[in-house]
């Protein structure tokens, strides 16, 4: 049985859950709090010593950083095949996944989503600066990610694979801003794409409880 620690409105928490529940793998998340005023708890800090979720232990296997646990929950359960087979598609998926943890992260989720909605929502004032610089950097990712985005119902075309786990719940707060959702506009191939995701059970079944 696999435990995962995290919290469900973490999007990398939601990753690697989207790839877990689409294995069809049996799984436990485990709440942590990583936001708490003291900082991460203790026993956190021993499986994850960033302070960052998700972490993942399976048997006596310990795992932390969400491409490693997304190729493991792959590789290591039977299930639909989550990655290519073919050098060059595995390479794109990969590619993906780069895009997405180095430059979309920290400007489609802390610097547009959580100024304009999350704290918007919590009655504090958005940051209208961090979200004007963040805006061209915004429009480049979502153009490199609409032209790598292959004909078909998933981003490598015909197959879903950890690509589309790990973008659609990044991608799916940053269209919940106004922002966003006009970038997204811009993009056809990425927002239908997004939408046809939206709609499977394993996004259903991972949707966060009260906080995003
Ligand atoms: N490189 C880490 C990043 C994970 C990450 O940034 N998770 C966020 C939640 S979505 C987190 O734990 N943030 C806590 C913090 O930055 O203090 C991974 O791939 O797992």
């Amino acid at each position: 049985m696999i435990e995962l620690f995290g919290a469900d409105y973490s999007v990398y928490v939601r990753s690697a859950r989207l790839a877990i529940e689409e294995k069809g793998v049996p799984y436990t998340l485990i709440p942590v709090d990583v936001f708490a005023a003291e900082g991460p708890p203790e026993e956190h800090l021993k499986r994850q010593p960033f302070g960052k979720i998700p972490a993942l232990q399976h048997d006596d296997f310990s795992l932390f950083e969400t491409a490693a646990i997304l190729r493991y929950v792959d590789e290591a359960f039977d299930g639909p095949l989550l990655q290519p087979e073919d050098p060059r598609s595995r390479a794109r998926m990969m590619q993906f996944l780069s895009i997405l943890d180095t430059y979309a992260y920290r400007t489609l989720v802390w610097d547009i989503f959580v100024e304009r909605v999350a704290k918007t929502r919590d009655g504090s004032e958005a940051d209208e600066a961090r979200i004007a610089s963040a805006l061209g950097p915004a429009r480049t990712i979502i153009q490199a990610l609409e032209d790598l985005k292959q004909k078909g119902d998933f981003l490598l075309g015909h197959q879903l694979t950890l690509a589309d786990c790990h973008a659609a719940p990044m991608l799916n707060l940053f269209q919940q801003s106004p922002e966003g959702a006009r970038m997204m506009e811009s993009a056809p191939g990425l927002q239908n794409w997004l939408q046809t995701f939206k709609k499977r059970e394993s996004f259903q079944a991972t949707q966060p409880g009260e906080k995003d």
